[in-house]
């Protein structure tokens, strides 16, 4: 036991009305909803980067966090992971995911790294048992150390890109060896700053070649868990590979993988694509690779990613949407992938932000499932294309050209516009949430 949660308790149900701010007002983790508990449809986990190895810093300063853990001896670092357990348990979430480098210090190479990770891996084990705290996913950071500074798997130097094939296989290792339902991968620098020094037809080739050593390392060792793909326009680098899912369905299909390879969605990332997180979810779901979420919100002015918790229950009803309509979570979940403001300085702050994202996420899925069970949402788009029902139109698709042309002028074809509907499908959609 660490004091730093001091004086905390375990947080409860306690419903709507209280006021009491270390409780649950609407994650009620034993409450069904569509035949299955919240807890079992949201699958909550933390972030170890975030609330155990961020220090607070901006571009324009460093470090506002004090934590008793900081610091690179394997003492310190397990005395962050007795804390990060602490704070899992006092929020009974039941999955955390970690990257190498957020637990375990630097070593001076490969061979000193993975005895490290190793050595923690162990640690979390006995942390796991004690707790039932389980693994949602693992990765690796091929991305912070300044080996990887132009890539990783797309690195021109091939001395880089062996060094993270070996730090993956290890991560990978580590990831099984914990029961790790997911391994992910986010290229946070595999693109380019400049197109004046890249050769893309390399880089994206290698990129491919990486991902399928990485699924071929899977299956050697049997790990039952699902590779995913983290996709994400830029930043870090300028250009991102990984840009938005529907571009990393065309990779995957380039290099033959996709059934095997799914997506992590993240809410920040889409934004700074362009799309809404929904627009991704619902990409994802049509395309079959649908795997799990990222669930944080970006600031929507200042066009960064900005890691904030979320807390708009409209926009996480209409995600918990797309992801309730494609099956809910199998091997996914729901992943804060965010971090406080670094002026949020207390212990009781990371476990307020949790409290608060966990709620918001619950009253988001309650709303979806509500909306789905009413089915009207789905009865209005079924109605949009009900003309595809008839025999007819269905003939058309195997025709060519000609015949529809001949088709059109032998029944006088000269359609109608229908309106959209699209006010009051909104109307709809805000009795709900
Ligand atoms: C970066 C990001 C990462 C991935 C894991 O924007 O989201 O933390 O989730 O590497
Ligand atoms: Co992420």
């Amino acid at each position: 036991m660490t004091d730093f949660f001091k004086g905390i308790p375990p947080l409860a149900y306690e419903g709507p009305d209280s006021s009491n701010a270390f409780s649950f007002r609407h994650y009620d983790p034993a409450r069904k909803v569509m035949g299955k508990t919240l807890a079992d449809h949201l699958r909550f986990s933390v972030a170890y980067w975030h609330s155990f190895a961020w220090p607070g810093g901006d571009p324009f300063g460093g470090q506002t966090f004090e934590r008793p853990w900081f610091g690179d001896t394997m003492d310190l670092a397990k005395l962050k992971a007795d804390t990060a357990f602490e704070m899992f348990r006092i929020l009974g979430v039941p999955f955390f995911c970690f990257h190498d480098a957020d637990v375990r210090p630097e070593g001076a190479d490969f061979v000193e790294n993975t005895a490290r990770l190793e050595e923690i891996t162990d640690y979390f084990l006995e942390n796991m048992e004690d707790t039932g705290v389980r693994l949602l996913w693992g990765t690796a950071n091929l991305f912070s150390h300044r080996r990887y500074m132009a890539g990783a798997a797309t690195n021109p130097d091939p001395d880089v890109f062996a060094f993270a094939a070996a730090t993956v296989k290890s991560c990978l290792d580590a990831t099984h060896k914990l029961g790790g339902e997911n391994y992910v991968l986010w290229g946070g620098r595999e693109g380019y700053e400049t197109l004046l020094n890249t050769d893309l037809s390399r880089e994206r080739a290698h990129a491919g070649r990486f991902l399928q050593m990485v699924v071929e390392y899977k299956h050697k060792i049997g790990f039952p868990g699902t590779i995913l793909i983290e996709p994400k326009p830029q930043e870090p680098t300028k250009h991102q590979y990984d840009h938005d899912v529907a571009t990393v369905y065309g990779f995957l299909k380039e290099f033959g993988l996709e059934t095997e390879v799914k997506v992590n969605i993240e809410q920040g990332h889409a934004i700074l694509a362009g799309h809404s997180f929904e627009h991704e979810l619902a990409m994802a779901a049509s395309l079959g690779i649908f795997g799990s979420i990222d669930m944080n919100r970006n600031d929507y002015q200042s066009g960064w990613d900005t890691d904030q918790f979320p807390n708009s229950v409209p926009e996480v009803a209409l995600a918990y949407y797309e992801v309730l309509k494609a099956g809910g979570f199998t091997t996914g979940g729901t992943n804060f992938d965010a971090k406080l403001r670094r002026q949020s300085l207390d212990p009781e702050d990371l476990i307020l932000a949790h409290a608060g994202a966990m709620d918001v996420c619950a009253r988001g899925l309650m709303a979806a499932a509500a909306m789905l069970e009413d089915g009207g949402l789905e009865d209005m788009r079924a109605a949009r294309y009900a003309g595809w029902n008839s025999d007819d139109a269905q003939a058309m698709l195997g025709e060519d050209l000609a015949s529809i042309a001949a088709r059109v002028t032998r029944d006088g074809i000269n359609p109608t516009p229908v309106s959209g509907r699209q006010e009051r499908l909104e109307n709809w959609v805000n009795r709900f949430v």
